[in-house]
């Protein structure tokens, strides 16, 4: 039967005894050992109900199976869900509730907590521990090595990627099978990605850049992958003699920098280094150069859109900015008011056009159409300019977002934590610049008359609700709030307030 990303994907390396994974103290995992794996989990979806169109949600451990486990739900016709491992009970609590899954994988050790969530929403609760062993894999040998895949169009949904949005209620992004496709085969051919490469894979994979542009464009190509479960320095340096490319968010690249191992005769293998999720300080890129030799490709994407723009592969990668659009992509400014494109070299909202352009909001058709034009434009929330010879620079964002690290930080999801704590009257938060992060997550707390707030107490709340890595630095406590004559909070002055 024909399945879109399937198909295209991976279908074609069955008998391919290369190496696809390897890990640190394990054996290599060939593609021909690994499509076997995933048909045997794409058996067990099935006999947990999983059927064309359904979610599978996975809050689990990165790990080999993790990976299988989302080949397997696109082979079963099936929806992937990922979720940040991070994530708090009531954060995961909304995304069960709105997308309705047949299955929640998690890890053991949340199985517990997470149990009575799977109940109340008749969903099938699986895990999957960090060793990939589990109830999910427990019957995996048992299982026939091949699975007549699910019919799937290009247009059927292979993905729902959850983004927050300024309302503070997070949006599921629905990702069709050729959304997917589309932007893996032009990043293979701009990034020339082939199955010589060796690609260094340190990112998290629940979310694009970890998932779809690192994990998609090796499995195509039949490169292979140095599946490391998180980022850490020492790994990276180790593996790079032996690699060819790295993908990693900015925060990978300030901190490889503060490693005196870093040089040109380590990166001598090397052919790329990719940087994307949030934008690459102009002196980081150049910093890096002097150290390697090497020219840091920047690159733009959202969850919404896969990616947008890339520094080219042959000539200059220009620090500061994202690059040109990709091929069959199309980015345009308009005014943030009217819409109305603007002239060349005017400063306005990004617009990006293309296959690679996501089917809308999951079961929110109000907010498809507020960022989601007719004419296929989507509007992407980030101010840019483009620069005569065809360079995307993001300017600014027109979005209340924090990037911290790579992670969307949307501040009112934080607020509203914050005013529900009693004694707090108001609260703002906002990010401030951080050498490691790139930014810093601050609250401004006004507490209600006569009542005083305790940092500890406002962290205590906090911490029961909401991920770790969304969580203040700091609690600033404020008589009031700054607000223009419109009433609004102004939020550059706290920044140039608090900032230092
Ligand atoms: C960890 N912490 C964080 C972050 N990560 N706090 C804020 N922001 C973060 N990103 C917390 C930890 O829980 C810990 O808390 C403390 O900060 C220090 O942790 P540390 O060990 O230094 O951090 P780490 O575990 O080494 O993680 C840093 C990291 C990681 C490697 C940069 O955050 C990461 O892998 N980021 C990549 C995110 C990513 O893949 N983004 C792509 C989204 P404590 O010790 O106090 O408990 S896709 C996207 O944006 C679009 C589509 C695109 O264009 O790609
Ligand atoms: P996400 O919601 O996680 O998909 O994040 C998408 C947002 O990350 C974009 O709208 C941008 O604001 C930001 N982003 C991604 N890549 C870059 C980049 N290279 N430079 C600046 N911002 C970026």
């Amino acid at each position: 039967m024909a399945n879109h990303l399937y198909d295209n994907l991976i279908a074609h390396h069955a008998d391919n005894t290369n190496c696809f994974l390897k890990q640190d103290g394990a054996d290599d995992i060939s593609y021909a050992d690994f499509i076997k794996t995933a048909a045997k989990l794409a058996h067990i979806l099935v006999q947990n109900g999983v059927g064309a169109g359904d979610r599978v949600v996975v809050q689990a451990p990165k790990t080999v199976e993790m990976v299988a486990l989302y080949i397997a739900t696109v082979q079963a016709g099936g929806v992937f869900l990922p979720l940040n491992t991070a994530y708090k009970k009531d954060e995961v609590a909304y995304f069960v509730g709105d997308a309705a899954p047949k299955i929640i994988v998690c890890d053991g050790r949340s199985a517990d907590t997470l149990a009575d969530l799977a109940t109340d929403n008749n969903a099938t609760l699986l895990t999957l521990n960090a060793d990939g062993s589990g109830s999910l894999t427990e019957d995996l040998a048992a299982q026939p090595d091949s699975f007549e895949t699910v019919d799937r169009a290009a247009d059927d949904l292979a993905a729902l990627l959850y983004t927050s949005g300024t309302t503070g209620r997070s949006k599921g992004a629905m990702l069709s099978h050729d959304n997917l496709l589309s932007n893996t085969l032009s990043l293979i051919d701009l990034w020339q990605i082939t199955d010589a490469d060796t690609l260094i894979h340190a990112l998290p994979i629940f979310h694009t850049h970890g998932l779809f542009v690192a994990m998609n464009t090796s499995i195509r190509t039949g490169a292979c992958v140095h599946f490391m479960a998180a980022f850490k320095t020492d790994a990276i340096l180790d593996a790079i003699p032996s690699a060819t490319m790295l993908m990693g968010v900015p925060t990978f690249y300030t901190r490889l920098l503060g490693e005196e191992g870093l040089t040109k005769d380590l990166v001598q293998n090397m052919r790329l280094f990719v940087s994307g999720s949030a934008p690459l300080l102009a002196e980081t890129h150049e910093a890096f150069t002097a150290r390697t030799g090497h020219y840091i490709l920047e690159r733009y994407g959202m969850t919404e859109t896969n990616m947008n723009t890339s520094n080219p592969f042959d000539g200059e990668r220009r620090p500061g900015t994202v690059g040109h659009p990709l091929p069959g992509v199309e980015v345009r400014l308009t005014n943030p008011e009217t819409g109305a494109e603007l002239a060349q070299g005017e400063v306005g909202m990004i617009e990006v056009r293309g296959p690679n352009v996501f089917q809308g909001y999951w079961q929110m058709p109000e907010k498809t159409a507020e960022e989601l034009r007719e004419n296929g434009f989507f509007i992407t929330g980030d101010l840019g300019q483009i620069s005569e010879d065809g360079y995307v620079s993001i300017v600014g964002r027109a979005k209340d977002l924090i990037i911290t690290g790579g992670y969307n930080v949307y501040p009112k999801e934080i607020e509203d934590v914050l005013n529900d704590i009693d004694g707090v009257l108001e609260s703002a938060v906002f990010g401030i610049h951080d050498a490691d992060f790139g930014e810093a997550i601050i609250a401004a707390i006004v507490p209600e008359a006569g009542t005083t707030t305790e940092a500890d107490a406002l962290a205590a709340v906090v911490n029961d609700k909401l991920a770790r890595f969304k969580h203040p630095r700091r609690y600033e406590v404020m008589a009031e709030l700054p607000r223009n004559t419109m009433g609004k909070v102004q939020k550059n002055l706290l920044r140039d307030q608090f900032g230092g």
